[in-house]
């Protein structure tokens, strides 16, 4: 610390280059100039890094690369690995989460990716999205936006977070098993990642350490609308909506629209949820939801948001 304010000192008395004993002194002040630097980004907390959705986009094109991926294929396997070698180069850990469900096609193996970025504290805020595709036996459907969107997020957002001073726990999750196998959404033929999530939580004694859930899905549409989804939770709603008047970012728009989605179940728990949606997508569910169909822009409108809406949900949540 004497070291600091000595330098500090320095600096503010403009003896760098005022060195009459010439240019040692000089190189040494331009060197504690640096190191102080150094330690000041430091001790501040280095910033993370920006949302970046030419690096999202890309992972959306590999996604689409491997196919249709419906829950129990061999393509959402290979998904899986590619999921599990992103998070590892950024030097963090995927935890397996295997079940096996009854589905209307027969028993399905089914597996979440859960990944865990510490924080100041063990409580938890979840960020969550679908991975697997709509099973067509009759059409080639890649999902480009519909489960490649939502799962380039959160791989890109992982990448952000882990560089973040994060105060509380943050647990990224790929839902398996999003889709409804049959041609129609009826209970309980969906969300068999999300409900199995809940259910295990509940199991161990871990679901009141998830104190909020954020769900993304869609998010790439190229015209990009999202609407306030009216079963979330209103002030998480409130405190992303706000952030996107803050930014300009008028593909949020202030109308209702009610979804079914793998928020649900974490709502019927009692924590709070907000979807982050946009059904608005003329090629939902057909194959015509190709990679053309996304934009990096959508991508960064709603990581710009959503990380700039963070501190304020946090804020929230530190208060109960
Ligand atoms: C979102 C993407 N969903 C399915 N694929 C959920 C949904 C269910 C949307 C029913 C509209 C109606
Ligand atoms: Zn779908």
């Amino acid at each position: 610390m004497l070291n600091l304010r000595r330098g500090l000192a320095e600096v503010r008395s403009n003896r760098i280059g005022r060195t009459k004993a010439g240019g040692g002194h000089r190189v040494l002040s331009w060197h504690v100039l640096c190191v102080l630097c150094g330690v000041i980004v430091t001790l501040r907390g280095a910033d993370p890094p920006r949302f970046d959705s030419s690096r999202a986009y890309e992972h959306v094109r590999q996604l689409v690369a491997i196919g249709p991926r419906p829950a129990g294929s061999p393509a959402i396997a290979s998904t899986r690995q590619y999921i599990s070698a992103q998070i590892k180069q950024l030097g963090l850990r995927v935890v397996e989460q295997p079940f096996d469900t009854e589905t209307p096609i027969g028993r399905v193996h089914m597996v979440n990716l859960l990944v865990t970025i510490p924080g100041s504290r063990k409580e938890r805020l979840l960020i969550g999205g679908h991975y697997d595709t709509k099973l067509f036996r009759n059409a080639r459907f890649v999902g480009a936006n519909d489960g490649g969107s939502s799962a380039a997020f959160l791989l890109e957002l992982a990448r952000v977070l882990k560089d973040r001073m994060n105060p509380l726990t943050m647990e990224l999750v790929f839902f398996d098993g999003e889709e409804a196998f049959n041609t129609d959404w009826v209970d309980p033929d969906h969300t068999y990642g999300s409900r199995y999530y809940v259910a295990n939580a509940k199991r161990i004694g871990t679901l009141s350490d998830i104190k909020a859930m954020i769900l993304v899905d869609m998010i790439g549409d190229r015209q990009l609308n999202i609407r306030r989804e009216t079963a979330s939770t209103p002030w998480l709603t409130d405190a992303i909506w706000a952030s996107a008047r803050k930014l300009k970012q008028t593909a949020f728009l202030n109308e209702p629209l009610r979804v079914e989605d793998d928020h649900m179940h974490f709502l019927e728990a009692g924590v709070p949820a907000v979807d982050i949606i946009d059904l608005d997508y003329p090629a939902w569910h057909t194959p015509a939801d190709t990679l053309d169909q996304v934009s990096a822009r959508s991508l960064q409108a709603v990581g710009d948001v959503l990380l700039d809406a963070l501190p304020a949900i946090e804020a929230r949540l530190l208060q109960r």
